[in-house]
């Protein structure tokens, strides 16, 4: 396993690479071009910018997250292929470059969807938080409340220009299913794995997060089931997983540790979150401790372990300690995300040394 860290990079993040420096254990840098909408062509001196300021403070910059999938191609229109060709231009650049993975994620429309980004949990710390009922049929109201709560920092899927024009967006997908969807993305991933497999680059897609259909958008990357679904349509190794424990958790009929031994061999990143899900359905983000929420992330990193991943594997969101939301990413404070790290490590290096490895 390769711990790494997400960073959104210079002036766009108030976390710099030399506090990251004094994590124990992180080994590489999880980046992007967050200043690029889908579909938009990534330069190679902005790609050799931010990769030699990475490894110039000692991390890989093996996995990039993410390169964003335009909504043409989700929806299938006919242009779709016009943005499937600047999508192998970039896979093509960032593999020459030594890139490993790419995360990407197919849901339609929103990435990730909370309803509080600042919801105070009992310790007084606070954290993302997805209550159920607030998620009504107008999703301007929850795009809104993003955009708000988001501050000075543009998140991504959430950007501005995209949200401006969310009712047209809504109607471009009226006819797409979970069937037309899992179509559009097989056509898409079998167009580029010819690429991947040229330049030893693996897609690795999130699942959907929350793990359900939200404002009557299909989501098909949320269970056992929809996983085994994608990997066997596309049963190819250059396609393969971003397991987020936080995204399936949620849905407390998804037995994770027993998604990750079945499907260990295509997970190619590992995103570790705790949630804990209260009776009505709502959830909040915890913090990375089993005990605290209903992941039970020993259970994980066991799962893990027990199959010798040697992948890259991140600390997700964490809640926002010590005052720090004032000026941190939501979700992606310093604190609880290098408490989680140390948690994580403390599990592996114990079930290393039961297994008799260093
Ligand atoms: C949430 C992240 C996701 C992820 C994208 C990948 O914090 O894990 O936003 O980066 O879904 O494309």
């Amino acid at each position: 396993m390769q711990m790494t860290w997400r960073w959104y990079g210079e002036g766009n993040d108030s976390i710099t690479l030399d506090h990251i420096r004094q994590i124990p254990g992180v080994e590489g840098i999880v980046w992007s071009l967050h200043n690029k909408v889908a579909g938009e062509v990534w330069e190679e001196e902005e790609i050799d910018k931010v990769m030699d300021l990475i490894k110039s403070k000692g991390f890989n910059a093996d996995v990039v997250e993410s390169v964003n999938v335009h909504d043409d191609i989700k929806i299938g229109l006919p242009t779709r292929d016009k943005y499937i060709d600047i999508y192998i231009d970039t896979i093509r650049k960032l593999g020459a470059r030594g890139v490993k993975v790419i995360c990407y994620n197919f849901m339609p429309v929103f990435d990730w969807t909370r309803t509080d980004l600042y919801k105070e949990l009992p310790d007084g710390s606070n954290s993302l938080f997805y209550e159920k009922d607030a998620i009504v049929n107008d999703p301007n109201i929850m795009a809104e409340r993003i955009l708000k709560g988001a501050g000075k920092y543009t998140m991504p899927g959430w950007e501005p220009e995209r949200i401006a024009k969310l009712d047209e967006l809504f109607k471009s997908y009226a006819g797409v299913d979970e069937d037309k969807l899992f179509e559009n993305l097989k056509y898409f991933l079998e167009r580029i794995m010819p690429v991947c497999e040229e330049q030893d680059v693996k897609m690795a897609i999130h699942p959907d997060d929350p793990p359900w259909p939200i404002f009557g958008l299909p989501r098909i990357i949320r269970s056992r089931d929809h996983i085994k679904r994608f990997l066997d349509q596309v049963d190819n190794p250059y396609s393969g997983l971003t397991l987020c424990t936080g995204s399936l958790g949620p849905n407390l009929l998804n037995d994770i540790p027993s998604i990750i031994r079945e499907f260990h061999d295509r997970i190619y990143f590992a995103h570790i979150r705790n949630v804990k899900v209260y009776e009505n359905g709502d959830f909040s983000e915890v913090s990375h401790r089993g005990k605290d929420g209903n992941v039970d992330v020993y259970e994980v990193l066991k799962a893990y372990h027990d199959n010798g991943y040697t992948g890259y594997l991140r600390p997700d969101h964490g809640r926002h300690l010590w005052g720090e939301e004032k000026d941190c990413r939501p979700g992606y404070g310093l604190y609880d995300r290098a408490l989680g790290v140390m948690y994580m490590l403390g599990v592996w290096d114990s079930l290393d040394k039961r297994k008799g490895g260093h």
